[in-house]
């Protein structure tokens, strides 16, 4: 980052940007400029750590390490334990919620219930579980037991890939060994493989990347959006607001921070409850706010209209508004310096996880059985809190939004027919009154400006009539600009998608939840398949995706299971791997032979638009679709004027490191840049 770099194109970001940095931990953009220059082999993968023997770096003047790994079996045996990082968080998230489930069909949990019966009913069905004068309990109990053995599985496969997936794409997989035997199986044999002197072939060793994410994807979370939808009701569009905004003077405010629904659902009902709301009136405050920040925010958005305090880089603002009475942590990106900034006013945080301790954070374990009765403890702490603020500063910057869209209700209401059918999404690809579909995804990194990555690369897919699905911090981004207001069609949408929504009364921008729900936008997927017209394999459909702000190990696992099940995904900041060519050149062209899908790692947000755009225009010439309604060329690469030279980073490497590099040609593959 250098002084020309904005840290957001946030309003109310900046606004506490440089309050929550006159401290001694500064900003998350603070330290990411003091952390200074970055040491070129960590950022280029080439810096292996597997053994007692090293650390090793390789270099084209060093290409061997100790053992005699190269730079290709170095970098991929890193990212594929990446890959299982960010497998094993959405699975773990996953196994949590089923717990759940199956204390509440027992009985055993307290305040929760099943409330969708019908969305149990029909996931049941796909796991062949009778139904047919059945208690709800009963069946949830089979559900939950069976879903359980999906992570510790020794043998076959899980269960949702054949279930859901189209059956040439489970072809496919099952050709190129793809679809995993159990979750935690393949989590376990990555750490086995990349341990010192197991699988040292760059390519054996990215395809078992390729098949541990899918059990992120088509298994931990897609059960932690399948069982959430039963307990806590399948979600259906609602309006709320967003940004720092949102919270209230006048109010308690509370928030909730991390990823599991299963405590923040429990704190929104207890901040409901009227003996809490006679506390908070006692202590001169109108009312109890829930606003939530990271995904948790978006669990309690799509299934309560909680509104949405901020994405990532908001977390440590947040404490600077001197509003927050409680921030409510569980797992998952949440970082230890808001301990910190808590420290400087009068915020509690308060941890919940046995997984999760901050030094310095008051602890309350949460416990699924007396879930109601903790959530109420924490509230109540929080109201206490409220006398104890000082100044407070709450920027006025906030939006409306719509969220809570899904595979079962984006399509349910069109034309009067009142049933979810994909046939509206199908034909306005194939009229070509829609390109296709992007779906932008992933968080906040200080290695770029927050927010503006995602809303350059949205406003110029909703130009080109491409329709966005979005989730996490990505959605949150853009409905801090009002992307997520249906009225914003008119003012960004091609024409061709801007008739889509007024048909259909959605926003050009759907927000599909947290980064769980990156699993209902693959049923989506099998969805149009399903619904005919736009060929046979997930890898035929005019779609691509991508992480413009990409931050942690979980967007990568994401990338690859997306990758794995056809798709064409931009990822950026580029992965650390372009240590290795090879395994560059295998992630950008060499896996679409297995997969159909591939990634592309252009740094620029509007480029890699271009470059999904691309993929959607050969795709669907591949389906021979008429060509597009409305005429709205982009240009392509090569026609572009050379962009502006990006902000210069700080990761620049030593001068002896950029001695051993000195041979290594820059990588045309990625867009990286060689130190
Ligand atoms: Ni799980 S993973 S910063 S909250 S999207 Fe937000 Fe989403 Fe990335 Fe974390």
């Amino acid at each position: 980052m250098t002084e020309e770099m904005r840290r957001t194109v946030d309003p109310a970001a900046e606004a506490l940007m440089d309050k929550a940095g006159d401290s001694e931990i500064g900003t998350a953009y603070d330290r990411h400029v003091s952390q200074g220059k970055r040491c070129t082999f960590g950022e280029k993968g080439v810096c292996c750590r597997i053994c007692e023997m090293g650390p090793c770096r390789i270099s084209p003047k060093n290409p061997r390490g100790i053992c005699g790994a190269d730079a290709a079996t170095v970098a991929s045996r890193h990212l594929i334990r990446q890959v299982a990082a960010g497998t094993a968080a959405h699975a773990d998230h996953g196994h949590d919620i089923v717990k759940v489930l199956l204390m509440t069909a027992r009985g055993e949990s307290q305040g929760y219930e099943i409330k969708s019966e019908r969305r149990l009913h029909e996931v049941a069905k796909e796991w062949d579980i009778e139904t047919e004068g059945r208690t709800k309990e009963a069946i949830a109990e089979e559900l939950a037991l069976a879903a359980m053995a999906q992570f510790n599985n020794l043998d076959g496969e899980i269960h949702y890939p054949a279930a859901r997936a189209p059956e040439a794409t489970v072809k496919n997989w099952r050709a190129h060994g793809l679809i995993p035997v159990g979750v935690e199986h393949e989590i376990v044999e990555t750490l086995h493989r990349t341990h010192e002197g197991v699988d040292a072939d760059y390519v054996n060793i990215l395809k078992h990347g390729l098949r541990t994410s899918m059990g992120d994807g088509w298994a931990g979370a897609m059960l932690a959006t399948d069982i959430g939808d039963i307990l806590f009701g399948t979600p259906e569009p609602v309006r709320s607001e967003v940004n720092l905004g949102v919270l209230k003077q006048d109010h308690v405010n509370i928030v909730v921070h991390g990823h599991e629904p299963t405590l923040s659902e429990m704190v929104v009902a207890a901040s409901r409850d009227p003996e809490l709301l006679e506390l908070a009136k006692s202590k001169g405050a109108d009312g109890i706010l829930v606003g939530g920040i990271c995904c948790t925010a978006n669990e309690i958005l799509m299934r309560q209209g909680a509104p949405v305090v901020g994405n990532f880089l908001h977390q440590e603002l947040a404490i600077a508004t001197g509003a927050v009475d409680v921030m409510l942590v569980d797992v998952q990106c949440i970082i230890p310096a808001v301990i910190e900034h808590a420290g400087r006013f009068h915020t509690k945080v308060i941890t919940t996880s046995k997984k999760a301790h901050i030094r310095g954070a008051e602890h309350v374990q949460f416990h699924e059985d007396k879930a109601f009765d903790i959530a109420k403890e924490i509230v109540r702490r929080a109201v206490e809190n409220y006398p104890n603020r000082g100044p407070v500063d709450i920027p006025e910057h906030k939006n409306d939004l719509v969220a809570g869209f899904t595979v079962a209700n984006t399509f349910t209401h069109l034309g009067g027919r009142y049933r979810s059918s994909f046939r509206p999404l199908n034909d306005a690809i194939i009229s070509g009154r829609l390109r296709g579909v992007a779906a932008v995804i992933g968080c906040n990194t200080v290695k770029k400006t927050q927010d503006d990555s995602h809303l350059r690369m949205v406003k110029e897919f909703l130009k080109h009539d491409v329709l966005v699905i979005m989730t996490g911090c990505a959605a949150t981004a853009c409905a801090k600009v009002g992307l997520l207001q249906p009225e914003s069609a008119r003012e960004y949408a091609g024409e061709g998608l801007q008739e889509i929504c007024e048909a259909v009364g959605i926003p050009p921008v759907l927000h599909f939840g947290s980064c769980v729900d990156n699993s209902r936008i693959l049923v989506a997927l099998c969805e149009m398949i399903k619904e005919g017209g736009l060929g046979e394999k997930l890898s035929d459909l005019p779609i691509a995706g991508a992480a413009p702000e990409a931050m942690c190990e979980k967007a990568i696992a994401i990338g690859f299971y997306c990758v794995t099940s056809g798709a064409f995904v931009n990822y950026a900041p580029v992965m650390r791997i372009e240590g290795s060519d090879e395994v560059v050149k295998f992630l950008t062209e060499d896996v679409e032979e297995i997969t159909g899908g591939k990634f592309s790692f252009e740094e620029d947000p509007v480029k890699a638009a271009h470059l999904m755009m691309e993929h959607m225009e050969r795709k669907r010439a591949d389906l021979k679709l008429r060509p597009l309604m409305y005429d709205t060329p982009f240009l392509k690469q090569e026609e572009k004027e050379p962009a502006a030279p990006p902000p210069e980073r700080v990761m620049v490497a030593d001068s002896d490191d950029m001695e051993a590099f000195a041979g290594l040609p820059p990588s045309h593959h990625c867009g990286g840049k060689q130190p």
